[in-house]
């Protein structure tokens, strides 16, 4: 029995894959007397509410018939198990999803609706969240109000708990605990998931964010929101409920215990059967489980990942992870899985791995490690041998000085030699580079654009980014050493912190890279997985590099225009993973002023995204715009007509 829990992953996210947290914590409640325990995914079943034809028509001035038209079309390609892998569907289909995110929020120049996106405004008060909550509710205003919360209700839940790992659920978090008050002022609404912890001390120097919240609980809650559901029961003292901010009469109680950790071998293993896990947009879905948390490196001068600040590395024993992983086979057929932690140790890879290949689980599985001299080419084949397919790396830059001033603890030469081991071993390997950070020069930028250049065939993905001061990394607690001045105090900031800087430039290294990996834009982590895992390493590369043969230059007469199939696009990708195209750039000044901007031509017949230079962009332009002759337009034309971006007209030409 119990209390009645109801858990809510509010939007917006990734809608293809569950996030690992609720169905952790579901079975920690459920283990611990709390039966009527539910999941619910908002973020899944607004997407599946919101992108279809229906709501996309009555927003659409009938520009946007191709998103209307073939929307439904584009949900079924990214179910389906065999056209999914086709990337020529699977580019189709992802453009009009993200189309219709953009449609779905049209006309509300501050929110757009789309993976790891919704409001664009700053959050660092009440006043500010209470703005955007007032004013930006958008297409989840209606959503929440008419179908979600009446439906999270009709259970009578006493307890709603919103997990939000992501900074894009953060208003949309709040504008759902609003609607729920409204409509049931009675339920206690708690909170957690990493941004809730970020944001603790503007959190508690406030009561009035008691407007949304009952209470919130900071960093790893498996047990402590065990302790308060049972509070809540009354079958424990609250009093002894751990990490726990309670907001009550006006007041800001808090009990944090700053010594907490949790041994991770006390939890259950995940139930992920909780969730409606055929709904997701994909035709598998990725398992996220976390062996290990916390960083045992924990020195990086830019990272405030998760908790690293808050609690040390540790890891749950092998064989109870290969034995949560068996069971989640055994219960759901899924066969694809995620150990993203905060990071692993090579040692415990490998421990992993035979603990895996002892129980013989069949899986594939994506993992995160750093550039660390415990690697050998034994260690990354084990991994392999037990379903390794993918790892992401911090690689950052490949410049020494660089890497030393951020104390990343790893060198260039160290990085190639890992990166052949993992090739050889036939794992693929996603690395994160990011540019201006401080003092970083122009020269020292072109080192590490060189180095990704010449290792593409070894980086499957590149994470591109620009440099983001946050709140708890070392170089916002040493801003000296580092030659920047923090204008912000950071109490009064949730995650993110303005600073000057006395050198360093702005490179552009982040666009560059990003250039040599176009289908970053339309390619999500977990597709990428996926591909991974069916088609072996540095998938996409493979399908979307080559490009034509060599062509005769065109006589100045040939008249020429788009290949069928073609489209161009602007695309913004912001820092935070979120994907917007064709947006005026000026027009995303909040949280997501870091993004990258590149032109992109997306070829739908010979699935390909090509990247655009300045010249190849104007060209294109003029093309899409009416027909041209070659002679009329520079010779960049001959490049892409070999590339088959542009074609030569039938019956046309000199
Ligand atoms: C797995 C993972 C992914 C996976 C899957 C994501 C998913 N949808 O599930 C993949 C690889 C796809 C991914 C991608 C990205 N991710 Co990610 N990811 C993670 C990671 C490493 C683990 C998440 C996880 O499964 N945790 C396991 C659960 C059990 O832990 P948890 O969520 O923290 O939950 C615990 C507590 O927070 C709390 N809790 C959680 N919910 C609730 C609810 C209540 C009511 C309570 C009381 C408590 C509570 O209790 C839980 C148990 O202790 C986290 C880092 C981290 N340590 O959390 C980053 C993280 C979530 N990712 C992050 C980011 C930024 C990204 C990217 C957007 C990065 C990028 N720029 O590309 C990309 C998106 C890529 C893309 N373009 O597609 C950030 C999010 C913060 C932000 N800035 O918005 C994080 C926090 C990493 C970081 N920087 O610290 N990610
Ligand atoms: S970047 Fe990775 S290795 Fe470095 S401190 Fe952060 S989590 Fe640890």
């Amino acid at each position: 029995m119990g209390l009645p829990v109801t858990l809510v992953f509010p939007p917006a996210a990734d809608p293809s894959l569950p996030h690992g947290a609720l169905p952790l914590l579901g079975a920690v409640l459920r283990r611990g007397g709390h039966d009527e325990v539910e999941l619910r995914d908002l973020n899944l079943e607004a997407f599946d509410h919101l992108l279809r034809p229906e709501p996309l028509a009555a927003v659409s001035d009938g520009g946007a018939a191709e998103v209307v038209a073939n929307i439904t079309e584009s949900r079924r390609i990214l179910r389906d198990p065999v056209d999914f892998y086709d990337p020529a569907k699977l580019l189709y289909a992802k453009r009009i999803f993200h189309l219709a995110g953009d449609l779905i929020t049209a006309g509300q120049p501050e929110s757009r609706f789309g993976k790891y996106s919704y409001s664009q405004a700053t959050y660092d008060s009440y006043e500010e969240v209470a703005h955007a909550v007032d004013t930006e509710a958008g297409p989840l205003a209606g959503y929440f109000r008419d179908v979600a919360v009446p439906s999270l209700l009709a259970r009578k839940p006493r307890l709603i708990g919103l997990s939000v790992p992501y900074f894009s659920q953060l208003i949309p978090a709040f504008l759902l605990a609003e609607e729920i008050r409204r409509q049931d002022p009675s339920v206690h609404v708690t909170a957690g998931g990493p941004v809730i912890t970020w944001g603790r001390e503007v959190l508690t120097a406030d009561a009035r964010f008691g407007r949304w919240l009952d209470s919130f609980l900071v960093g790893e809650a498996d047990e402590t929101l065990l302790h308060f559901a049972d509070s809540l029961a009354g079958e424990r003292d609250p009093a002894s409920v751990r990490n726990i901010v309670r907001y009550a009469g006006g007041a800001v109680l808090e009990q944090l215990d700053p010594t907490y950790q949790l041994n991770l071998d006390w939890l259950p293993a995940p139930d992920f059967t909780m969730l409606p896990l055929k709904d997701y947009f994909a035709p598998k879905r990725v398992i996220c489980m976390m062996p290990t948390r916390g960083c045992y490196f924990n020195r990086c001068a830019f990272c405030n990942y998760a908790f690293i600040k808050i609690a040390p590395y540790r890891m749950r024993s092998p064989k109870l992870i290969a034995e949560d992983v068996a069971s989640v086979v055994a219960s759901t057929g899924e066969d694809v899985f995620s150990f993203e932690a905060d990071v692993m140790l090579p040692a415990h890879l490998r421990s992993l791995s035979e603990a895996l290949l002892e129980r013989r689980t069949d899986i594939s599985w994506h993992g995160v490690a750093r550039f660390e001299k415990g690697f050998t080419p034994e260690v990354f084949a084990t991994m392999r041998e037990a379903g390794c397919v993918r790892l992401y790396m911090g690689l950052e830059s490949a410049n020494e000085r660089v890497l030393k001033a951020m104390d990343k603890g790893t060198t260039p030469q160290r990085m190639a030699d890992i990166l052949a081991m993992c090739h050889t071993a036939g794992i693929s390997v996603e690395a994160g580079v990011f540019s201006d950070f401080p003092s970083e020069t122009a020269a020292e930028a072109e080192d590490t654009y060189r180095f990704v250049r010449d290792h593409r065939h070894v980086i499957g993905r590149a994470d591109a980014g620009t440099f983001r001061l946050l709140k708890g990394a070392p170089i916002a607690d040493e801003p000296e050493v580092y030659g920047i001045t923090v204008k912000d105090d950071p109490a009064r900031r949730w995650y993110h912190l303005d600073y000057e800087e006395d050198t360093g430039v702005s490179t552009g290294l982040a666009e560059r890279i990003q250039r040599l990996y176009p289908e970053v834009a339309l390619i999500d982590v977990p597709e990428d997985i996926l591909y991974n895992a069916r088609f072996g390493p540095n998938a996409f590369r493979r399908f979307f590099d080559g490009g034509g043969e060599a062509a005769d230059p065109l006589p100045a007469e040939a008249k020429l225009s788009l290949a069928e199939g073609v489209v161009l696009h602007r695309v913004l990708v912001a820092n935070s993973g979120a994907v917007h195209f064709d947006g005026s750039e000026s027009s995303h000044a909040g949280f997501e002023k870091s993004q990258l901007a590149i032109t992109i031509a997306l070829d739908r017949h010979h699935s390909r995204v090509h990247p655009l230079g300045d010249n190849e962009e104007k060209v294109l332009r003029r093309l899409a715009e009416g027909d041209a002759r070659a002679g009329e337009l520079h010779s960049t034309v001959d490049t892409l007509v070999a590339k088959g971006l542009v074609t030569v007209q039938d019956g046309a030409g000199a």
